[in-house]
């Protein structure tokens, strides 16, 4: 089941020039580039996208992060992409995250937050057609 999904590399990723690593692993698993483009995002834009955790304690620290410096975003095609580039990703927490995984081999604990997690991919086909309209409108 072919399927899109919204792939972000967050500040930290960009700024570590992890982008080409975060691309290959990408293509590495067989899944398409569709469209891509670097972004510094306003505000309105991470509040859309981060809607559903507003409230939330973390929710202020990580608007902030994701303004502190350019973006990529990526539309990335593929045979259940959605739920694939999760696993490429990793768990939320870079600490737990797995080895062999973009968070578990890049994610550094030394003093950065959980927000810190170099890369977002969405996490439904509700969440992608919504996000994929917000990013590549
Ligand atoms: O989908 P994913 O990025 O893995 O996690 P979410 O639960 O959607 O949270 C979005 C974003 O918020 C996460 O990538 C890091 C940050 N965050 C945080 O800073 N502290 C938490 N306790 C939970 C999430
Ligand atoms: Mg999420």
């Amino acid at each position: 089941m072919v399927e899109e999904t919204l792939v972000l590399i967050k500040p930290d990723g960009v700024a570590r020039s992890l982008t080409g690593e975060i691309l290959r692993r990408i293509e590495a698993k067989g899944y398409s580039l569709v469209d891509i483009r670097m972004v510094q995002p306003e505000r309105d834009i991470l509040a859309a996208h981060y809607a559903e955790h507003e409230g939330k304690p973390f929710y202020e620290p990580l608007v902030e992060f994701m303004l502190s410096g350019p973006i990529v975003a990526i539309r990335v095609a593929g045979d259940r992409v959605i739920e694939g580039f999760r696993m490429l990703s990793g768990t939320t927490d870079p600490t737990l995250a797995a080895p062999g995984t973009i968070r578990g081999d890049f994610g550094r604990d030394w003093g950065l937050k959980v927000q810190q997690n170099l890369v977002h991919g969405s996490d439904s086909p509700e969440s992608a057609a919504r996000e994929l309209a917000l990013w590549f409108a």
